[in-house]
């Protein structure tokens, strides 16, 4: 039935290398949160060539170890959401770890100001969580602003802000406008829609549960891919 949907990178593929960047095609950044090795990489490999990038945290590197960055990294971008939200000299041990792994980008809080979130700065891309999607993280919206100044000034790449609250999405992307992509996890899972999220100024989606716990994981992003 989806056999229509050529994969992005099928083509490179062919020609024998992954195409490491973010690639603009595709606006799915699949969360990985699964706890078991095998389940991830089998989840990666059949997904990769639709995704933008693969997103892991917590859950994953804390059962499987960090060296699952770089054996991931063999299919897709990976992003660490590590939500890095320390002290500068902690923040900076912290980034150049992950920088040592094959991982593409880093996400980090701003709430603990501006030096700590410089100190995220290093040969990775930075993405900085601005407002959160769970019911309950409203008392960002009182800084959120601020944050996004903070993201800019230390020239992050992009802002982390919620695709299931529309309302507040539209409003961030009137003040960010084109200086900072935006990537919006709390789709399907937690209520929102992909396209209601990329018409309201997403450029990426994060997608966990809905795809990871699929009874087809694959199937299951072509559905998104094609949505979009
Ligand atoms: P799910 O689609 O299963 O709800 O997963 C969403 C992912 O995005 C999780 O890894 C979660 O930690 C992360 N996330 C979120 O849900 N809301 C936020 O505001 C920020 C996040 O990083």
């Amino acid at each position: 039935m989806y056999d229509t949907i050529v994969p992005l990178d099928a083509k490179i593929k062919k020609e024998g290398f992954y195409y490491k960047n973010m690639r603009k095609e595709s606006r799915l950044i699949l969360s990985l949160d699964v706890l078991d090795r095998d389940l991830a990489m089998r989840i990666a490999s059949e997904t990769a060539g639709y995704l933008a990038a693969i997103k892991v945290s917590y859950p994953l590197i804390l059962n499987c170890g960090l060296e699952i960055v770089d054996e991931l990294a063999e299919f897709s971008d990976i992003i660490c959401d590590f939500k890095v939200a320390d002290t500068p000299n902690t923040n900076g041990l912290i980034v150049r770890t992950i920088s040592n792994t094959k991982a593409k980008g880093v996400i980090a809080h701003a709430f603990p100001g501006i030096e700590s979130l410089k100190a995220c700065k290093d040969n990775l891309e930075l993405y900085v969580v601005v407002e959160m999607s769970q019911p309950g993280a409203e008392i960002f919206e009182k800084y959120s602003e601020h944050f996004i100044e903070m993201a800019i000034k230390v020239k992050a790449d992009g802002i982390i802000a919620p695709g299931n609250k529309i309302e507040r999405l539209r409003y961030l992307k009137s003040i960010v406008k084109d200086r900072l992509s935006i990537l919006c996890p709390g789709i399907g899972a937690q209520g929102g829609i992909a396209e209601e999220a990329l018409r309201s100024g997403a450029d990426y989606i994060i997608v966990g549960r809905s795809i990871y716990m699929a009874e087809n994981p694959k199937e299951k992003v072509i559905e998104y891919v094609r949505q979009m």
